[in-house]
């Protein structure tokens, strides 16, 4: 057996003007309930410190202040949380909106600007890997509809430019291997075989999921807002399990959700899937949770050697048009 604990760090509403300081004691505290249910790794959402801004049309002279700009882990707007990882021990994975030379080149073939999110090392204070967010969803431009619920991802990332490298984290027994996605990027059975065939043990997924987005979803526009977020909530679920399953791997997903601005709705149930695509831990609330599961990785085995052994059962020679088209 080789076990790791992985936890959910699910955040509810986050209103866009919350002081960060309030964001940063509830991020935090759910790391405190992580590691004393005895974490080793806790997940936060996608663009965790702030709203999930790209659903408003935001000027670009405003744009800085929903941006980190600089190294997160020693910013004084966010560094509180990498300190706290240090303290308790527990690494973590946090999504942010990143600037890379600032929000000023933003324009219409995108600034330097990405949906990334890292894993730090709490033992080091090393950032052991950094991903940005490959499957940007939506448009460049808000729907024409003044009630539609925009999703402007196409206007405010670039699409990430790092690949989906999976990695190794030292101290945990036998070096685990672990990839990370964010969000969109967890319905694409691309991103996941790509670290699949990295061997990945554990794959890290930050969310922000609107429950009821019409436009955005291309569904009837008459759909009852329960029935779009049960929908919603089981392709989540659907994406999570199945390519676990697929790819023979434990996954975290961890929301940002519950009505940010008292309106906008975000799907929660973060969830921690096995290798054989089961739930095994799942939030209950759509606020501030922490789900843990006691995860041994060697079950990760039996997939990797038998059903899904890639040497042996994969036909490349059909699979071209996947790159090709
Ligand atoms: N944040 C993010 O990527 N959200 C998307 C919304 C998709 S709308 C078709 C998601 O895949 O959950």
């Amino acid at each position: 057996t080789r076990i790791l604990k992985l936890a959910a760090c699910q955040v509810g509403a986050v209103n866009s003007n919350d002081p960060r300081p309030k964001t940063l004691n509830r991020l935090i505290k759910l790391l405190e309930d992580a590691a004393a249910q005895g974490a080793d790794v806790a997940c936060f959402p996608e663009v965790t410190f702030t709203t999930f801004f790209p659903r408003f049309l935001i000027p670009e002279a405003e744009l800085e202040k929903w941006f980190e700009d600089g190294d997160v882990t020693t910013n004084p707007d966010t560094k509180p949380i990498f300190d706290k990882a240090r303290e308790l021990g527990v690494d973590i994975c946090v999504g942010y909106a990143e600037a890379v030379n600032g929000t000023k080149v933003l324009a219409k073939d995108g600034g330097d600007c990405f949906n990334t999110c890292i894993y730090y090392h709490a033992k080091t204070g090393a950032v052991l890997s950094k991903y940005r967010k490959v499957h940007l969803p939506g448009d460049y431009e808000p729907f024409p509809d003044p009630d539609a619920i925009n999703q402007l991802e196409k206007r405010y990332f670039k699409p990430g430019n790092l690949g989906f490298e999976a990695f190794r984290v030292p101290d945990f027994e036998g070096q685990p291997i672990f990839g990370m996605m964010i969000c969109n990027d967890r319905r694409w059975a691309e991103a996941w075989r790509v670290l699949g065939l990295q061997g990945v043990e554990v794959v890290l997924c930050g969310f922000n999921t609107t429950g009821w987005a019409p436009d955005m979803w291309g569904s009837p526009k008459d759909q009852a807002p329960k029935e779009a977020e049960e929908m919603a909530v089981f392709q989540h679920k659907l994406s999570m399990q199945g390519h676990s399953y697929t790819n023979s791997c434990f996954s975290v997903s961890a929301a940002r959700c519950g009505y940010d601005d008292g309106k906008f709705l975000m799907i929660a149930n973060s969830c921690i899937t096995n290798p054989q695509g089961q739930i095994i831990a799942e939030t209950k609330t759509m606020g501030d949770e922490v789900v843990v599961a006691e995860c041994d990785l060697d079950l990760c085995k039996p997939g990797k050697e038998r059903t899904f052994d890639f040497k042996r059962h994969r036909r490349l020679e059909h699979y071209g048009r996947i790159t090709s088209q």
